[in-house]
């Protein structure tokens, strides 16, 4: 464990980002128009490492924006530096990790230099097509057929096959690998427990039911051609009723049924940014969570910044409560109460509060840090501020508390309240539960390979003086990897009963990964899961607390 000092962290992650020798251009080919077979496979890297953060129009959000007067103005040589060492902000660096090879990084370079190319739309006739009902629900058990504790499984991201592993969280072993869609991303669960709704980034939504003897997908459907979030109902009354997913391309949201997934109205999301009134072909679908106060999926529509609250009460009129808030919205989550919804405008540097029971933005919050990335945040009660909610961020070491309780501490409520300063730039996820006296942030992105294979543990009651320092856990080291690679720390994620916590060591696809375990009161080393199918492990989902919006 070792400590570090702000200053000497921010040197550290800059020295990381120093332009390119010209010893290191000598692989690279240098600027020129790329040939079919070559664009085709640019556009497929471009979809798989960089459409999330720019766009597949390019027209910039996590990232900025890549349209070819920008990249004209960088160059062949700057686009390749970009791309082979990273930034201090966030921009991951492909070459120097081993992620893309030197003739990659040269195809990309080139590619951004060309006009991108504009993919097809994609309706209900197209969803229809891909549909499948594997286990029809009247062929599905009326009980549960296994012994596993299903509010302990975790649903595990296994990024690079597209499959999620399921663990059992009492004993850690694998329950089953699933088949998912391509690189996919993020699981939900249902009201009741029983599904897990799993979104890959082609779009593919799978539900996995958890009372099988085995659990498995039942119901699989495409919503698009390329997404980041789903959620479900969960409203009482409409428990498992219905399913939304977001789409990136097209920009577009898709109410399923909760049972079969049959895709029932799908909604563009084109329109007019929220503060210009400026039209903007591309934006995308970001976060979706579900109202604990109305019959309400809450929408985040990144580029033009509107929150949509979507009543599901009635899908044959649809009616949308429309929120102007930042634009670029990405992740959130709520506050510990459940009806604030707190989501980060990341290129704004932003966090926007959503009141979800009188459906209006209650505050825009400027978080003094570069690109805030919560993950769904942390809740905790702080000993000065009472209760936050907190926030790390992408392009720096800071991370912001919100003060979230207006009627004990009005002075500190939807303000920023305080900062803590964690491992480095490149955080992304910040976790606690109700029964820890720790925050864990993560620095997963972060150049140094020492901070993105560790994690940093604040202790809460400590919070209350000075600048609080933080416990750094080298969980890399812990899981011995074997083989080597650039083992990368990401997304705390606490069991049903709060008193552990579970960290991805998420590694190359041809290297070994991990799951750490870690002992929430004693910092302690508990278990680490290793198993050759274990490949790219990235989100975790703690089924219990992802259905209760426990964080
Ligand atoms: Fe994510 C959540 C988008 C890259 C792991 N990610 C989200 C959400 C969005 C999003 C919109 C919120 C979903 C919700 O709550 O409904 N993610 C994007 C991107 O656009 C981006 C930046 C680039 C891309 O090409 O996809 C991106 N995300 C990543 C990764 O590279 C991560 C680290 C590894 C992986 O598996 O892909 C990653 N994203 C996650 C995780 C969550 C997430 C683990 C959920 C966190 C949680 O605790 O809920």
């Amino acid at each position: 464990m070792m400590g570090f000092s702000r200053f000497s962290k921010q040197l550290s992650v800059a020295a990381m980002a120093l332009p390119l020798t010209v010893a290191a251009f000598s692989a690279v080919a240098g600027e020129r128009v790329l040939n079919d077979e070559e664009f085709a496979k640019a556009k497929g890297i471009f979809f798989e490492r960089c459409a999330g953060c720019h766009g597949v129009l390019r027209n910039g959000a996590t990232g900025p924006a890549l349209t070819t007067d920008v990249t004209k103005e960088l160059g062949y040589d700057g686009a390749v530096s970009f791309i082979t060492y990273g930034s201090p902000a966030g921009m991951p660096n492909w070459g120097t990790s081993g992620e893309l090879t030197d003739d990659e990084i040269d195809l990309m370079a080139n590619y951004v230099m060309m006009e991108p190319p504009v993919p097809p739309e994609w309706g209900l006739p197209e969803m229809k097509n891909t549909w499948k009902v594997l286990v029809a629900p009247e062929d599905r058990p009326t009980q549960k057929m296994n012994d596993y504790n299903i509010d302990n499984i975790f649903s595990v991201t296994l990024r690079d096959t597209g499959e999620v592993a399921l663990i059992d969280g009492d004993t850690y072993e694998i329950i089953n690998v699933v088949k998912t869609g391509y690189a996919v991303h993020i699981s939900r669960v249902s009201a009741s427990g029983r599904y897990i709704f799993v979104i890959a980034r082609d779009a593919k939504v799978d539900m996995i039911d958890l009372w099988m003897e085995k659990p498995d997908v039942v119901a699989e459907v495409r919503v698009g051609l390329e997404a980041r979030s789903v959620e479900t109902s969960k409203f009482p009354g409409y428990e498992d009723k219905y399913a939304v997913a977001g789409s990136y391309w097209p920009p577009q949201y898709t109410i399923m049924d909760g049972d079969t997934l049959e895709p029932l109205r799908v909604v563009s999301t084109r329109g007019m940014t929220s503060d210009t009134g400026e039209y903007h072909p591309e934006p995308r679908v970001a976060s979706i969570v579900a109202s604990h106060f109305h019959p309400e999926f809450v929408v985040n529509v990144k580029e033009t910044g509107h929150t949509l609250m979507i009543d599901y009460s009635n899908l044959d009129a649809l009616k949308v409560t429309d929120i102007a808030t930042d634009r670029f919205l990405h992740d959130g989550g709520f506050d510990s109460t459940g009806r604030y919804f707190m989501v980060a405008a990341n290129a704004m540097n932003k966090v926007d509060v959503i009141d979800t029971k009188e459906d209006r933005l209650v505050a825009s919050i400027d978080t003094d840090g570069v690109k805030p990335h919560p993950g769904r945040g942390a809740n905790f009660v702080h000993p000065l501020y009472g209760p936050v909610w907190a926030t790390s961020h992408l392009g720096d070491d800071s991370i912001a508390l919100i003060g979230t309780d207006p009627e004990g501490h009005p002075d500190q409520a939807w303000k920023l309240a305080g900062q803590l300063f964690g491992l480095g730039g490149g955080q992304l996820f910040i976790k606690t539960h109700p029964n820890s006296n720790h925050l864990y942030v993560d620095a997963p992105l972060n150049p140094d390979s020492d901070l993105s294979g560790s994690v940093a543990v604040f202790n809460i009651d400590e919070m209350g003086a000075g600048e609080p320092e933080f416990t750094t856990l080298p969980i890399a080291e812990w899981a011995n990897i074997e083989g080597g690679g650039q083992p990368r720390v990401v997304q705390p994620e606490f069991n049903m009963a709060g008193d552990q916590v579970w960290f991805s060591v998420w590694n190359g696809k041809d290297k070994q990964s991990a799951i750490v375990v870690v002992d929430d009161k004693t910092l302690e080393l508990i278990k680490v899961i290793k198993d050759p199918r274990l490949i790219t492990p990235t989100g975790k989902f703690n089924v219990y607390n992802t259905r209760n919006d426990v964080y």
